[in-house]
């Protein structure tokens, strides 16, 4: 008997020295791309673009159809993304895109990112791709909880030279500018995250891809390089497109490149034998242009939807969301309102952190969604760009853009926002303008914590 208890407590040593040597908490790839439509791929309705890898991500995952982005244009759905929290609790300046005219600005220290959250639990964080939420010390991605970074801080750059549209050299190896890098962004990107995998493999670990493509300017990797260090492009920040009327082959070509991206990430995963203990994630961060101004068109695809970047009508904010994981997702096509605010929870629980880490924050917490199939709680979500603000509600949605009438719609019957059932429907008008007053007033008040 005074045998078998040493015995035992050296048992439970080996068994405790095993589990803390092999941390077996899942892996989370959340790959971002820029400005992609909702009909942009294959599995969402593109018949232009030819996606395969993406598809078969899809095919094999869970393809969601009422996924959206917390704001219509770049800064704000980042902010959301990586605080769980609504972009308006940082400051109206974080309802559209931040801008290099003021540098002093980007994400508040005081915010907590999730990189920052799954650093401190452990975790392994890299971020290669756009930023685009501060355009210098101290608001680059290394101070807001990212080990490691390569890409740009701007909202875009040159696929070839890396120049940003204000004629500065734009990429960077976490605080310092590299900017002699040879090669088109989206392999860049590719690789960085590849190698970032290979060297992790043995640990759990974050990586976000924040990809350039398919935001201006519109250059596939054939096409010729556009700026120069030196130069200011603000009036001539696309790329050099001969038929401004046809911007599309350019974009296919960046779509394409993009698909190839997602391959080679998923395959890295299946070769390093990490893909049954991955969760992965495609989306991006706002929709897609159709026109731009200078008279571009036919550059990217919202399918039904109305509307583009830049508007709360559907195509500014509902766009692809793929998520996979191989054994643990079923495969599905799911039209649950979701939002890129609920990844911060979703991905804090995978990581076995406390709910009452994240209780207080606007996303929620998926995983029983993903991994049990159970419903969404039903909510009311909000949106606010300048002086247009929307509304969803289940099916419904309002709009309201500065000064003009309001505007209602049922989305199940009219996913094209074509009817406006305003005048038809005038208490729910009245109790969904109520709830977005109380919001403003919520989020404003909140905002000024976070000023500097
Ligand atoms: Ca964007």
């Amino acid at each position: 008997m005074s045998l078998r208890i040493p015995a035992l407590l050296a048992l439970l040593a080996a068994i405790s020295i095993s589990a803390k040597s092999a941390d077996q908490r899942p892996n989370i790839v959340l790959i971002m791309a820029d400005d992609l439509g909702y009909g942009d791929v294959g599995c969402y309705g593109s018949t232009t673009s030819r996606t395969p890898n993406i598809d078969k991500l899809a095919t094999g995952g869970l393809r969601l159809t009422d996924f959206h982005t917390n704001g219509p244009m770049c800064s704000p759905t980042r902010a959301a993304t990586l605080t769980g929290m609504y972009q308006s609790r940082f400051g109206r300046r974080f309802e559209s895109a931040l801008s290099g005219a003021t540098k002093e600005a980007g994400l508040p220290q005081k915010a907590l990112t999730i990189a920052e959250l799954l650093g401190k639990n452990g975790y392994a964080t890299g971020m290669f791709g756009k930023w685009h939420l501060g355009y210098e010390e101290p608001y680059l991605p290394t101070q807001q909880g990212f080990d490691e970074f390569r890409g740009l801080v701007s909202g875009d750059g040159d696929f070839h030279t890396r120049v940003d549209r204000s004629g500065n050299a734009d990429w960077w190896e976490n605080q310092a500018l590299r900017a002699e890098k040879e090669g088109y962004t989206t392999d860049l990107i590719t690789q960085d995250s590849i190698d970032f995998i290979e060297r992790h493999s043995e640990e759990p670990f974050f990586l976000y891809v924040p990809h350039l493509a398919i935001h201006f300017p519109w250059q596939g990797p054939e096409d010729p390089p556009h700026r120069e260090v030196g130069a200011n492009y603000l009036k001539d920040k696309w790329g050099i497109i001969p038929d401004r009327t046809n911007v599309s082959p350019h974009v296919t070509a960046m779509i394409e490149s993009l698909d190839q991206s997602v391959g080679e990430i998923v395959s890295a995963l299946q070769k390093a034998g990490l893909s049954e203990n991955t969760l992965v994630i495609f989306t991006s961060d706002n929709g897609g242009y159709r026109d731009y101004a200078g008279g571009f068109k036919n550059i990217s695809n919202m399918g039904p939807l109305r509307g583009q970047k830049a508007t709360l009508y559907e195509g500014g904010h509902r766009v692809p969301a793929i998520f996979s994981w191989p054994g643990k997702i079923d495969p599905a096509v799911n039209n649950e309102l979701i939002m890129t605010f609920d990844l911060f929870s979703t991905f804090a629980e995978l990581a076995g952190i406390p709910p009452t880490t994240t209780k207080n924050l606007d996303g929620l917490n998926l995983t029983k969604f993903l991994f049990s199939g159970e419903s969404v709680a039903n909510r009311t979500i909000y949106w606010r760009m300048r002086a247009d603000k929307a509304v969803r509600r289940g099916p419904w949605k309002l709009v309201q853009r500065g000064r003009q009438p309001v505007e209602l719609y049922h989305l199940e019957k009219d996913i094209g926002e074509t009817t406006n059932l305003a005048g038809a429907k005038p208490d729910l008008v009245k109790e969904l303008l109520e709830g977005l007053a109380q919001w403003e007033s919520e989020v404003d008040e909140s905002a000024h914590a976070f000023e500097n």
